[in-house]
């Protein structure tokens, strides 16, 4: 709680994004890294810090870029990272440096937002210190769990928008898991291995729970141990205990487990995708072992799960009345800026994709929205999809799924914003927890109930950043069909700003490589 510190310190990486095979199941596929690794390097800061990430392009065939998830890039919108929203792609063998403000702390990840780039690994964890809420011994660190496919992004993208549903592999923590190599054609080698972590019984421990799938919701669990919920995204809440934690796609949970067990104990961590995601089954479950200090390491846990099954097959989040923020909020404005948006899906005469009120996104890599705002030309092609809030105090959304199939894990750039209600139908006015509402950057927009009755939520936020900020649901394949719109917020100031120059840079050598090369943009781009 209270103002962003002034650390004055800036910490500085350099990435490389590039194409290599990677085999994190012991399944060799052509993926996408960071650095020659996959997950990525983890990024670490102090609340308050700047973050300085010189990124350069290492593929020869396609963009990329950048984006920091839940990082609200206050006076920085323009480093975002998203391609035809903030700025170009980043060329082939370009470099842009990237210059925010850890303006906010917990855990969080990286991720290419060109296409669905990120599902072939292009991703790493972010964590940013900052006050503890809560009483803990030992910080464990990031506990990536995620989706895995053994086809290359860009074939399961090509699916995608024919209509072709891909069911991911296998569910990895920590970018590991073992696969059971006879249910592939692809080169396998058996028992690659799963995560490992230590706990020392009587001790506390901060787990950092980052869901980077590109479909998968994922329930959370530890065999006999309880959970204590303590930050929702980078928003701390008011504690409660829980023995399963579920983690839509770009949703983290922190969760405090005290390692009640025998030192020689050793149990399952599980990550599991069974009820609330599309997987093909053959390793629906992923599992990490943790350890205590006296267990042998070499031995295989045999612990069961205590989560029950009816838990596993709830595709939402915890009840909005069962999560609070931590601290004390602004009270809501009352008389904000409406807008209803309904979400279907169908054909557009090309290909498969999702409609918002109607309208699919697509956008144009050469040129970035924020540039045109910034230069003052706010008549946007229909595809772009933007919605101008204009200088509206706060915008209330209230948003309908007509999709039985599966959840939307709706996330919004820029800022945390409050979820008013979640429910089915049409909303009644009534605002859970209308004095402190659940704040955060993703929010589970739950199945539809049926063809008539769509599931809603209404989410508002503050209109305290100018910048065009993304609302996409999260999951790779969906934002890929269009389901995206931009938020233009406070176009008066967005034309005040100046821009870094090297955003125009980046431009410049994009447009230099796309009109001397084939960009095969089939999806909306993002
Ligand atoms: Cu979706």
């Amino acid at each position: 709680c209270g103002p962003i510190p002034d650390t004055g310190a800036t910490r500085t990486y350099n990435f490389h994004v590039s194409k290599e095979t990677v085999a994190p199941d012991g399944v060799v596929k052509n993926g996408l890294v960071v650095n020659g690794q996959f997950p990525g390097p983890l990024i670490e800061a102090n609340w308050g810090d700047w973050i300085e990430v010189i990124v350069t392009n290492d593929m020869s065939d396609e963009g990329t870029s950048l984006h920091w998830h839940g990082l609200l890039q206050k006076d920085t919108p323009w480093f975002d990272g998203v391609p035809s929203v903030s700025q170009c792609p980043i060329a082939p063998g370009d470099t842009l440096v990237y210059k925010f403000r850890a303006d906010v702390f917990g855990s969080s990840w990286y991720h290419s937002h060109y296409s669905a780039q990120y599902a072939g690994g292009a991703l790493g964890p972010i964590v940013i210190h900052g006050p503890k809420t809560q009483d803990y011994d030992v910080d464990l660190g990031p506990v990536m769990v995620s989706d895995w496919y053994h086809d290359d992004y860009f074939t399961l993208v090509n699916r995608t928008m024919n209509g072709i549903i891909s069911f991911s592999n296998n569910i990895l923590i920590n970018g590991k898991m073992n696969y059971p190599c006879q249910n592939t054609t692809f080169a396998c080698t058996p028992n690659a291995g799963v995560s490992k972590f230590s706990f020392t019984s009587g001790k506390k421990h901060l787990l950092r729970i980052i869901n980077t799938s590109a479909e998968a919701m994922i329930k959370f669990s530890i065999d006999g141990h309880t959970m204590k919920v303590v930050a929702n995204d980078f928003v701390p809440i008011q504690p409660y205990d829980t023995n399963v934690v579920t983690v839509g796609v770009g949703q983290r949970s922190d969760v405090i487990v005290e390692a009640t067990g025998a030192s020689t104990d050793l149990v399952w961590m599980r990550a599991d995708a069974t009820g609330c995601a599309f997987t093909d089954g053959v390793s629906p479950q992923g599992v990490a072992g943790v350890y205590y200090e006296s267990a042998n390491e070499d031995d295989v846990p045999s612990s069961t799960s205590s989560v029950a099954a009816s838990a596993l097959t709830d595709c939402g989040n915890d009840p909005l009345s069962q999560t609070q923020p931590f601290c004390p909020q602004t009270a809501l404005d009352s008389n904000p800026t409406v807008q209803n948006i309904d979400i279907t899906f169908g054909n557009n005469g090309t290909n498969f994709v999702w409609f918002m009120n109607n309208q699919s996104f697509h956008g144009d890599y050469n040129a970035p929205v924020l540039q045109q705002a910034n230069e003052g030309n706010l008549t946007f092609p229909a595809e772009w999809n933007v919605f101008n809030f204009a200088s509206a105090g706060s915008v209330r959304l209230i948003l309908k799924s007509f999709f039985t199939a599966g959840a939307h894990p709706m996330h919004l750039h820029g800022h945390n914003f409050h979820v008013l209600d979640e429910g089915f139908g049409d909303w009644d006015g009534v605002i859970t927890n209308p004095s402190n509402p659940q704040t955060r950057d993703v929010q589970l927009l739950r199945p539809a109930q049926d063809a008539n009755t769509p599931s809603y939520i209404v989410m508002q936020w503050t209109q305290d950043n100018p910048g065009v900020w993304p609302m996409h649901c999260h999951i790779a394949w969906h934002v890929s069909g269009g389901l995206y719109i931009n938020v233009l917020e406070r176009p008066d100031d967005i034309q005040k700003m100046t821009i870094d120059h090297s955003v125009a840079d980046t431009c410049q050598k994009w447009d230099a490589w796309s009109a001397a090369n084939v960009v095969d943009q089939i999806d909306s781009g993002l």
